[in-house]
């Protein structure tokens, strides 16, 4: 049928190779956690970048967790994730979907936190430089679990200041294998640049510490 011939065209290899990248289903559905502070733009990322309409358990936050949770830095904020954000981008050029769970911030919900990153390929952690601070445990979360990380500076425009990438690295003390960069968690393309760096450095990770597949690949 005319006009309809560069879609899931299936031959007796597979798909036509006339089937551009992006219309191929993925081989590969890899799981991907995004963690952060409490407000650092968790959800805002995962509903930023997905391609399906995410699913967010976003309740009115309350008096009742001011004792636990302080809002200094993020007073304007009145929800906040009670469970998970979960949402699905295509890769078609690495022929892989990730699959992404956005994590709860607030403190009392942290223990879901291991359930959400059984089997994870990598996560995010995103950091907000108005609460730097809040990145240390997130850093030595995933650090303790040898999930490799990327560190992404989710830029608000209210910080009383803007620090470089460098300067976080020095400020969170990671090493020089770690990617961090600036992001904008509200924009699909900079997020989606976060999570391409990430399944890089994963694959990074992996082969450094697997000298079967360094062989694969060498
Ligand atoms: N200016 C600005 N606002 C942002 C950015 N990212 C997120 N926000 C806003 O910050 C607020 C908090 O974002 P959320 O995505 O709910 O943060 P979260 O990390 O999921 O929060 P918790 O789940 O409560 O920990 C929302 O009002 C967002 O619109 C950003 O890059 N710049
Ligand atoms: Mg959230």
């Amino acid at each position: 049928m005319p006009g309809t011939h560069n879609f899931w065209r299936p031959s007796l290899t597979g798909y036509a190779k006339s089937s551009p990248a992006e219309h191929r289903p993925a081989e590969k559905s890899l799981k991907i956690v995004v963690a952060g502070g409490f407000g650092a733009g968790k959800s805002t990322m995962v509903g930023a970048v997905s391609e399906i309409a995410p699913l967010s358990t976003e309740e009115t936050i309350t008096t009742a967790s001011t004792s636990t949770d302080s809002l200094a830095g993020v007073e304007a904020k009145t929800t906040t994730t009670v469970a998970m954000d979960f949402g699905r981008i295509t890769l078609p050029l690495q022929n892989v979907q990730l699959l992404l769970f956005g994590a709860p911030g607030q403190s009392r919900f942290l223990y879901i936190w291991d359930d959400l990153s059984l089997g994870a390929l990598g996560a995010v952690v995103l950091a907000d430089t108005r609460r730097l601070a809040d990145s240390f445990d997130v850093v030595a979360f995933f650090e303790k679990r040898a999930i490799p990380f990327v560190v992404a500076v989710n830029e608000f425009e209210g910080a009383p200041f803007q620090y470089t990438p460098d300067e976080v690295r020095e400020a969170l003390e990671l090493p020089p294998a770690v990617p961090v960069l600036r992001c904008d968690a509200r924009e699909k393309r900079s997020a989606r640049n976060v999570l391409l760096s990430l399944v890089e450095h994963a694959a990074d990770t992996a082969r450094a510490t697997s000298p079967a597949l360094q062989e694969v690949h060498s």
